[in-house]
Protein backbone atom coordinates (compact mmCIF):
# COMPACT_ATOMS: atom_id res chain seq x y z
CA UNK A 1 0.00 0.00 0.00
CA UNK A 2 0.85 3.84 -0.91
CA UNK A 3 1.57 5.89 1.68
CA UNK A 4 -0.15 8.64 0.06
CA UNK A 5 -3.39 6.35 0.24
CA UNK A 6 -2.66 6.01 4.08
CA UNK A 7 -2.42 9.55 4.50
CA UNK A 8 -5.52 10.12 2.85
CA UNK A 9 -7.56 7.51 4.46
CA UNK A 10 -7.93 5.22 1.25
CA UNK A 11 -6.68 1.75 2.88
CA UNK A 12 -10.22 0.52 2.56
CA UNK A 13 -9.26 1.00 -1.11
CA UNK A 14 -7.62 -2.32 -0.96
CA UNK A 15 -9.06 -5.68 -0.38
CA UNK A 16 -7.24 -8.17 1.08
CA UNK A 17 -7.35 -11.13 -1.06
CA UNK A 18 -8.43 -11.64 -4.51
CA UNK A 19 -9.28 -15.22 -6.00
CA UNK A 20 -8.76 -16.57 -9.30
CA UNK A 21 -9.70 -19.86 -10.84
CA UNK A 22 -11.66 -21.76 -13.64
CA UNK A 23 -16.06 -22.26 -12.67
CA UNK A 24 -16.96 -24.56 -9.95
CA UNK A 25 -13.09 -24.37 -8.44
CA UNK A 26 -14.27 -23.75 -4.92
CA UNK A 27 -13.05 -20.09 -4.74
CA UNK A 28 -16.60 -18.92 -3.01
CA UNK A 29 -16.58 -21.56 -0.95
CA UNK A 30 -13.09 -21.21 0.20
CA UNK A 31 -13.61 -17.33 0.53
CA UNK A 32 -16.37 -18.42 2.87
CA UNK A 33 -14.36 -21.09 4.87
CA UNK A 34 -12.06 -18.63 5.68
CA UNK A 35 -15.00 -15.88 7.66
CA UNK A 36 -13.84 -12.98 3.79
CA UNK A 37 -17.84 -13.33 2.45
CA UNK A 38 -20.67 -13.81 4.84
CA UNK A 39 -24.17 -15.86 3.94
CA UNK A 40 -24.80 -18.30 1.74
CA UNK A 41 -22.57 -19.05 -1.61
CA UNK A 42 -24.29 -18.52 -4.69
CA UNK A 43 -22.57 -18.56 -8.24
CA UNK A 44 -20.62 -15.11 -8.86
CA UNK A 45 -21.69 -13.88 -12.33
CA UNK A 46 -19.50 -11.11 -11.89
CA UNK A 47 -16.21 -9.76 -9.73
CA UNK A 48 -17.65 -9.07 -6.31
CA UNK A 49 -15.93 -7.16 -4.28
CA UNK A 50 -16.44 -7.73 -0.63
CA UNK A 51 -15.43 -5.98 2.23
CA UNK A 52 -12.21 -8.26 2.47
CA UNK A 53 -11.85 -10.16 -0.80
CA UNK A 54 -12.36 -9.60 -4.24
CA UNK A 55 -14.06 -12.93 -5.58
CA UNK A 56 -14.05 -13.18 -9.45
CA UNK A 57 -16.14 -15.04 -11.89
CA UNK A 58 -14.00 -18.07 -13.19
CA UNK A 59 -15.31 -17.33 -17.34
CA UNK A 60 -12.36 -14.48 -17.04
CA UNK A 61 -10.06 -17.19 -16.35
CA UNK A 62 -11.77 -19.41 -19.37
CA UNK A 63 -11.35 -16.43 -21.65
CA UNK A 64 -8.52 -15.18 -23.48
CA UNK A 65 -9.54 -12.03 -23.90
CA UNK A 66 -10.74 -11.33 -20.24
CA UNK A 67 -7.55 -12.59 -18.34
CA UNK A 68 -5.59 -9.31 -18.35
CA UNK A 69 -8.64 -8.02 -16.62
CA UNK A 70 -6.90 -9.28 -13.11
CA UNK A 71 -4.05 -7.27 -13.41
CA UNK A 72 -6.00 -4.15 -12.75
CA UNK A 73 -7.75 -6.03 -10.13
CA UNK A 74 -4.94 -7.22 -8.19
CA UNK A 75 -3.51 -3.98 -7.72
CA UNK A 76 -6.30 -3.70 -5.34
CA UNK A 77 -5.27 -6.84 -3.40
CA UNK A 78 -2.83 -7.76 -1.01
CA UNK A 79 -2.38 -11.34 -1.80
CA UNK A 80 -3.85 -13.49 -4.96
CA UNK A 81 -4.93 -16.85 -4.68
CA UNK A 82 -5.01 -19.35 -7.34
CA UNK A 83 -7.53 -22.28 -7.08
CA UNK A 84 -6.91 -25.05 -9.03
CA UNK A 85 -9.71 -28.28 -8.58
CA UNK A 86 -7.11 -31.42 -9.22
CA UNK A 87 -9.80 -33.01 -10.79
CA UNK A 88 -10.21 -30.61 -13.70
CA UNK A 89 -8.05 -29.20 -16.08
CA UNK A 90 -5.95 -26.31 -15.17
CA UNK A 91 -6.88 -23.33 -17.38
CA UNK A 92 -3.88 -21.08 -15.93
CA UNK A 93 -0.79 -20.50 -18.62
CA UNK A 94 2.08 -20.86 -18.10
CA UNK A 95 3.20 -17.71 -15.50
CA UNK A 96 -0.08 -16.10 -15.82
CA UNK A 97 1.04 -14.77 -12.09
CA UNK A 98 3.23 -12.27 -13.60
CA UNK A 99 0.70 -10.09 -14.69
CA UNK A 100 -0.50 -9.99 -10.91
CA UNK A 101 0.34 -6.77 -9.03
CA UNK A 102 0.29 -8.76 -5.94
CA UNK A 103 2.06 -11.88 -4.18
CA UNK A 104 0.13 -15.28 -5.12
CA UNK A 105 -0.66 -18.40 -3.83
CA UNK A 106 -1.46 -21.55 -5.56
CA UNK A 107 -4.14 -23.40 -3.80
CA UNK A 108 -5.57 -27.04 -4.20
CA UNK A 109 -9.32 -27.33 -3.35
CA UNK A 110 -11.15 -30.52 -2.39
CA UNK A 111 -8.83 -32.63 -1.13
CA UNK A 112 -11.53 -34.55 0.83
CA UNK A 113 -12.85 -36.19 -2.32
CA UNK A 114 -11.92 -39.73 -3.11
CA UNK A 115 -8.98 -39.66 -4.98
CA UNK A 116 -7.80 -36.40 -4.97
CA UNK A 117 -4.59 -37.45 -3.18
CA UNK A 118 -3.04 -38.61 -6.53
CA UNK A 119 -3.84 -36.31 -8.06
CA UNK A 120 -2.12 -33.51 -5.71
CA UNK A 121 1.45 -33.62 -7.25
CA UNK A 122 0.47 -33.19 -11.08
CA UNK A 123 -1.87 -30.46 -9.42
CA UNK A 124 1.11 -28.93 -7.65
CA UNK A 125 3.32 -28.78 -10.77
CA UNK A 126 0.37 -26.92 -12.75
CA UNK A 127 0.33 -24.47 -10.21
CA UNK A 128 4.19 -24.36 -9.81
CA UNK A 129 3.61 -23.72 -13.44
CA UNK A 130 1.50 -20.92 -13.58
CA UNK A 131 4.26 -19.15 -11.23
CA UNK A 132 3.33 -19.70 -7.62
CA UNK A 133 5.90 -20.24 -5.10
CA UNK A 134 3.95 -22.16 -2.56
CA UNK A 135 0.67 -24.56 -2.54
CA UNK A 136 -2.02 -25.47 -0.07
CA UNK A 137 -3.47 -28.46 -0.48
CA UNK A 138 -7.11 -27.80 1.32
CA UNK A 139 -10.59 -29.02 1.59
CA UNK A 140 -13.06 -26.21 2.67
CA UNK A 141 -15.35 -29.05 3.79
CA UNK A 142 -13.45 -30.86 6.57
CA UNK A 143 -11.03 -27.74 6.82
CA UNK A 144 -7.91 -29.84 6.18
CA UNK A 145 -5.24 -27.54 5.39
CA UNK A 146 -6.74 -24.18 5.93
CA UNK A 147 -4.95 -23.29 8.86
CA UNK A 148 -1.41 -23.68 6.96
CA UNK A 149 -3.38 -21.38 4.07
CA UNK A 150 -4.95 -18.93 6.90
CA UNK A 151 -1.27 -18.19 8.55
CA UNK A 152 0.31 -17.23 4.97
CA UNK A 153 -2.05 -14.91 3.94
CA UNK A 154 -1.73 -13.79 7.46
CA UNK A 155 1.75 -12.34 6.40
CA UNK A 156 0.83 -10.69 3.67
CA UNK A 157 -3.09 -9.13 4.64
CA UNK A 158 -1.52 -7.94 8.37
N1 LIG B 1 -16.00 -31.80 -1.52
C1 LIG B 1 -15.72 -30.50 -1.66
N2 LIG B 1 -16.52 -29.71 -2.39
C2 LIG B 1 -16.21 -28.38 -2.51
C3 LIG B 1 -15.07 -27.82 -1.87
N3 LIG B 1 -15.02 -26.50 -2.19
C4 LIG B 1 -16.09 -26.25 -2.98
N4 LIG B 1 -16.81 -27.38 -3.17
C5 LIG B 1 -18.04 -27.54 -3.98
O1 LIG B 1 -17.71 -27.25 -5.35
C6 LIG B 1 -18.77 -26.52 -5.97
C7 LIG B 1 -18.26 -25.18 -6.52
O2 LIG B 1 -17.87 -24.36 -5.44
P1 LIG B 1 -17.85 -22.75 -5.56
O3 LIG B 1 -17.21 -22.25 -4.32
O4 LIG B 1 -19.20 -22.24 -5.91
O5 LIG B 1 -16.88 -22.58 -6.81
P2 LIG B 1 -16.47 -21.23 -7.58
O6 LIG B 1 -17.24 -21.25 -8.87
O7 LIG B 1 -15.00 -21.37 -7.82
O8 LIG B 1 -16.81 -20.07 -6.70
C8 LIG B 1 -19.85 -26.35 -4.91
O9 LIG B 1 -20.81 -27.38 -5.08
C9 LIG B 1 -19.10 -26.51 -3.60
O10 LIG B 1 -19.93 -27.01 -2.57
C10 LIG B 1 -14.23 -28.69 -1.08
O11 LIG B 1 -13.20 -28.32 -0.51
N5 LIG B 1 -14.61 -30.02 -1.02
MG1 LIG C 1 -17.97 -18.40 -7.04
Amino acid sequence: MRQSDIDAGNENRFRKIMVIGRSEAGKSTLMAALGMIDGTVTKTESVQFNSNCIDTPGELLESPFFKHTFMPLSCKAKVVLLLLDPFKHSSFSPGITTILRAPSLGVITKIDLPGAEKRIELATKQLLNAGVKEVFPISSVTGEGLDALKARINVYIN
